[in-house]
């Protein structure tokens, strides 16, 4: 239980560009730690920074009762560990993978002895030991461990505790992750509308940056809707209205000689939506043509 030492000692496997950061900031804050990489050249700087490097995955499990893994995908996590001594340790999986993909591996751990949480990192290498920076890891998976080593994994980034399925961890990531991508194709399509005009992108970005920053807290009222099954309620901008301005959007696309394809998908949606009855709600109706 690391509550009782503010630095308490820990292993870490893995060290591509995202578990280097992880060290560097334990080692800033004077973990002992212990490090463990497949191509062994990788942790000669953290050596000289003052981490143990272990030659073996057994060697470094053996080193500390909490041990952390920030490898390439579960199947490499599978194979790092395959043959370690996991009894009575405390596993933190930072590997990237799906819920299901975590569910398994907790399942795995606990089967061989250990306690298990998985953690989704929503930072990028440069904001790790960084906190004005924003980063943070989504957890789940056991509470006890997470309670018990909280002081040294909120070292790296912020902390924030998802629930007991171990999978909800990976779950957030992936759903943030994912609007994520639906915003780069918002991004792309609009830089695409302009880029052949006397208009200057960096002109442009912080014009799209405040707009898309004002449309946001367009999630809380999805998230009230989903909560109260009343997909009308507050809505000030309804389907009828989008659908029809849907049009103009894509008229201007071909107007500008910009593919629709990245609009298609959604504007598609919202017109089913539509023709089923639901012009006076928003767009959380389309929620519900993904998820049946
Ligand atoms: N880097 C980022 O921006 C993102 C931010 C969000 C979270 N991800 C996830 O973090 C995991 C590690 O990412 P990374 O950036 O450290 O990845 P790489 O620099 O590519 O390093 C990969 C490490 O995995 C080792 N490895 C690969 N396969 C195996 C294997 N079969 N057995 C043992 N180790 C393996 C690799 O070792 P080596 O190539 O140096 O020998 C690196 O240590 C990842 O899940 C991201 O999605 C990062």
């Amino acid at each position: 239980n690391d509550n009782t030492s503010e630095k308490s000692r820990l292993t870490l496997l893995g060290l591509g560009a995202m578990g280097t950061a992880l060290a560097r900031a334990w080692l800033a804050a004077g973990h002992p730690l212990t490090v463990w990489n497949r191509t062994s050249s990788r942790a000669e700087p953290l050596a000289a920074e003052g981490a143990t490097v272990a030659v073996t995955v057994a060697e470094a499990v053996t080193a500390s009762d909490l041990v952390v893994i920030c490898l390439l995908d579960d199947a490499s996590v599978g194979e790092a560990l395959a043959d370690a001594d996991l009894t009575g340790k405390d596993l933190v999986n930072l590997t990237t993978g799906t819920p299901a993909q975590a569910r398994a591996r907790a399942e795995w751990a606990e089967r061989r002895g250990a306690r298990f949480l998985d953690g989704g990192i929503m930072a990028v290498p440069p904001m790790i030991g960084a906190p004005e920076s924003g980063g943070y890891v989504f957890y789940s998976g056991s509470r006890a461990l997470f309670d018990a080593r909280h002081s040294a994994l909120a070292i790296p980034a912020g902390t924030v505790y998802v629930g007991e399925d171990p999978g909800f961890a990976a779950l957030h990531d992936v759903a943030l992750l994912s609007a994520m991508t639906g915003m780069f194709a918002g991004i792309s399509h609009a830089f695409a509308l302009i880029r052949k005009e006397d208009i200057a992108p960096k002109d442009f970005a912080p014009l799209l940056v405040d707009w898309l920053t004002a449309m946001a807290p367009s999630a809380y009222e999805i998230a009230g809707h989903l909560e109260s099954g009343d997909y009308t309620r507050g809505v000030v901008s309804n389907l009828a209205m989008m659908v029809e301005g849907n049009s103009t959007l894509l008229r201007t696309a071909e107007e500008q000689g910009v593919s629709a394809e990245l609009l298609t998908p959604f504007t598609a949606l919202m017109e089913r939506r539509l023709a089923g009855g639901h012009g006076d709600e928003g767009t959380t109706g389309v929620i519900d043509l993904l998820t049946r």
